[in-house]
């Protein structure tokens, strides 16, 4: 028998729990997650090789009404990260913030289920955060809407948190695979690069410990990174970070009193970039105010926030 690969795009409203589903059929974290919405910015692949099978999962960003050039782009990322899939993986939160009943399902989804009927893609429906419900029978409730909208080829209902149900969505997603060479090499995990990586865990940070519309106007440019051994042949990896902010009174908040915000955004994250690359990490952060930099397409590109065809 050959080789089989199976492609899946990961799509949903924000907050939903996408890259944390995706981090859990993975085995890895290699999407930074948040409490706060929009904070996957781009499209990030994630590659999860068993035996014959190569999965290759799209993670999106949560489906928004774009405010700014970036927002835009971000949402071009959903729909090139729906192009030529096999099956998508609609994800919708087992507990929303509101009632949902048949005639009261978020735009977002039924926008995104317009597009799976459109472009005739199978979905899968995958209801998670079953966590946090009390009532089980709930999600019962949620199948029946969803079903009437969409002929999902499957309903899973799991928790990207404990992991239950995930390896029944896993064994869903592969009846779709198909006869096909690996298209990448069987010991890779994301198309992310290092920098890109590391520049995304500080980002995490920043998410995790600002508030309000902070950590929106946020982003993060690794201008050095490299290894190099010490003293006693140790090898130690050094990171120059700039996080760019919108506003003065931003930048004096993510320093914080006394510098005591920011040491504990690089510490947290030094510990989490000494987990990935498995070596100790030196990291120094530097913030910069970028006004309006979510307009500017120039930086967004600098940044490989845009989007290109491929
Ligand atoms: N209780 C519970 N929380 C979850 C579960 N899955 C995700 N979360 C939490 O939900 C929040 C959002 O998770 P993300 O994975 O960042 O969600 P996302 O859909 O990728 O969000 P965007 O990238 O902003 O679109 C985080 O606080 C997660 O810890 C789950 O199964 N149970
Ligand atoms: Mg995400």
């Amino acid at each position: 028998m050959g080789e089989k690969s199976v492609f899946v795009t990961i799509v949903g409203r924000s907050n939903v729990g996408k890259s944390s589903l995706m981090n859990k059929m993975l085995g890895q974290k290699v999407a930074i997650v948040s409490s706060k919405p929009q904070t996957t910015r781009t499209r990030i692949m994630g590659v999860l090789t068993k035996g014959e099978t190569q999965f290759v999962f799209i993670d999106t960003p949560g489906l928004h009404k774009p405010k700014n050039v970036l927002g835009e782009n971000m949402m071009k990322a959903v729909s090139t990260g729906m192009a030529d899939v096999d099956l998508a993986v609609l994800v919708i939160d087992a507990k929303p913030h509101f009632k949902v009943d048949k005639d009261n399902i978020p735009m977002a989804e039924l926008e995104l289920i317009g597009r799976f009927k459109d472009k005739k893609i199978p979905a899968v429906l995958a209801i998670n955060k079953i966590d946090l419900l009390e009532n089980k029978e709930e999600i019962l409730d949620l199948i029946t809407i969803y079903s009437h909208i969409y002929d999902f080829s499957a309903v899973v209902p799991l928790s990207a948190k404990t992991g239950s149900g995930v390896d029944i969505l896993i064994n869903e997603i592969d009846k779709f695979k198909k006869e096909s060479p690996h298209f990448f090499p069987d010991d890779e995990v994301t198309d992310q690069s290092e920098k890109v990586m590391v520049a995304e865990i500080i980002r995490e940070k920043l998410l995790r410990n600002l508030s309000k519309e902070i950590p929106h106007g946020i982003a993060v440019d690794i201008e050095r990174f490299y290894e190099r051994d010490t003293v006693n042949g140790d090898p130690i990896l050094e990171v120059e970070a700039t996080v760019f902010c919108e506003k003065d009174t931003h930048k004096g908040i993510i320093i914080g009193k006394k510098g005591a915000m920011l040491k504990k955004i690089g510490s947290l994250a030094r510990e989490d970039i000494e987990k990935f690359f498995g070596i100790k990490a030196d990291l120094k952060i530097w913030i910069k105010v970028k006004e309006g930099w979510r307009n500017n397409r120039g930086m967004i590109h600098t940044l490989g926030l845009d989007v290109t065809d491929n």
